[in-house]
């Protein structure tokens, strides 16, 4: 397929949806529904709710286009032995990583808390990318496996905007990858983090990414699906 254009701000952006990837970041139910990480540390979880539709349209269209689809968990080995003693102690949460909750210990790979939510349950042939940090890129596979598939630009949601969504974008950027935020496909506990988030990736014409919609994203692969 040629590449297909997709409205974006700073300025549109070319892909080739066989060089792209979907990056859904940690839609996790530890960070969506109560009792979970995000709980812990004090947040209205119902503020991410938000990004599911646009993440599931997002997911949607991906799919039916071939695009490339990667989830990442956000999350740490049953021993803790990948979680850094920093994170851990940091602030002063009702409950500590690796403490016993509603839905099994707290960011930790295995337990329910740490699996992605039902509506955008990975299929068995799509890549999910287990992280110990923010960003997907840091201690992860993910570099090698976009390398193998060829993947140039990274369209980038999930949670939360400023911290998991933001690092990635910005490790993204730094290793060479277009990285698109769909704006409406990520949410934060902080309306006003999410706003200022997308703002600061497309400000000085555009000096880590691009931002987009959902909207967009479908609507260009639905009008080359068409065109074909
Ligand atoms: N707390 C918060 O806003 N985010 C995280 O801890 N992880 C992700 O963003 N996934």
């Amino acid at each position: 397929m040629d590449d297909l254009t997709l409205p974006a701000e700073p300025s549109a952006i070319r892909f080739d949806p066989a060089r792209t990837a979907l990056v859904i970041i940690d839609m996790q139910r530890d960070f969506i529904e109560p009792g979970g990480f995000g709980e812990t540390l004090g947040n209205d979880v119902g503020l991410l709710r938000r990004a599911i539709g646009p993440c599931a349209a997002a997911l949607k269209a991906a799919r039916a286009a071939g695009v490339m689809v990667i989830h990442t968990r956000e999350g740490h080995r049953p021993d803790l032995s990948d979680a850094p003693p920093a994170k851990v102690a940091r602030g002063a949460p009702s409950k500590r990583i690796g403490d016993p909750g509603p839905m099994g210990r707290i960011l930790v790979r295995g337990e329910v808390g740490h699996g992605i939510i039902a509506e955008l349950a990975p299929l068995g042939d799509e890549t999910v990318i287990d992280k110990p940090g923010k960003g997907a890129f840091h201690q992860t596979d993910l570099e090698q496996v976009l390398r193998n598939r060829g993947v140039e630009v990274l369209m980038v949601c999930g949670v939360t905007t400023e911290v998991c969504v933001h690092t990635t974008i910005r490790e993204g950027n730094d290793r060479g990858y277009k990285c698109v935020a769909l704006a409406d496909a990520c949410a934060s506990y902080f309306p006003e983090f999410h706003r200022v988030g997308l703002e600061m990736i497309k400000a000085q014409s555009g000096i880590f990414g691009w931002v987009s919609d959902s909207a967009a994203f479908v609507e260009t692969l639905a009008a080359a699906r068409q065109a074909a």
